[in-house]
């Protein structure tokens, strides 16, 4: 004995053509947003593979400690001849140093930083200084310090186990006190000597 026939068995009508469509209408959308997220990935890790953030400015890891601007004497706040505010520090495993820094407030400032070793990266408190450090290339960038006061500088890249000690501090003085101190010796910081 056979089940009785349905006039169209096999072929959905009603409610259930509706869902149908639905689902593949649905079906159709997922595949297009995976595929459109998918090349964003590829294109973003291919291209900043090839093109770092900050300026493609190159320094050689084995010879920074020995020569050129990041040497340790060389580390610190400058005060250039052309008025130019110039901090330089080197981040490692898992310090950076110098340990402390000293700005002034309301002028602009440049940093110029490297890594050592890993990826690292800082921001400055609640202000807008905030960069990657990779080992090989300088990170660049000029901000200004709206007010005076203590900021806590933290590594914010995961860098390894020690990663959560990694901080610096930095001090942000008024301009008579920077320029007094910045024509009194070539490079400041506030690290205890
Ligand atoms: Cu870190």
């Amino acid at each position: 004995m056979s089940a009785p026939a349905t006039p169209d068995a096999g072929a959905p009508h009603g409610a259930e053509a509706v869902a149908n469509a639905a689902e593949r209408r649905w079906a159709v959308i997922v595949v297009l947003i995976m595929a459109s997220l998918l090349a964003m990935m590829v294109f973003t890790g291919v291209h900043w593979a090839a093109m770092p953030p900050s300026r493609v400015e190159t320094v050689d890891v084995n010879t920074l400690h020995i020569k050129g601007e990041f040497v340790e004497n060389n580390l610190g706040t400058a005060l250039g001849k052309d008025g130019r505010i110039v901090v330089r520090l080197v981040a490692q495993q898992y310090s950076f140093t110098p340990q402390c820094l000293v700005v002034p407030a309301g002028i602009p400032v440049t940093f110029r930083a490297t890594s050592s070793d890993a990826i690292h990266g800082f921001v400055i408190g609640r202000t807008n200084a905030n960069t990657m450090l990779v080992p090989g290339f300088v990170s660049t960038f000029t901000t200004t310090f709206p007010t005076q006061g203590k900021q806590l500088m933290p590594c914010h890249e995961y860098c390894g186990i020690g990663h959560e000690a990694m901080w610096a501090r930095v001090q942000v003085i008024s301009q008579e006190a920077f320029f007094a101190r910045a024509s009194a010796s070539g490079r400041l910081s506030c690290v205890a000597r």
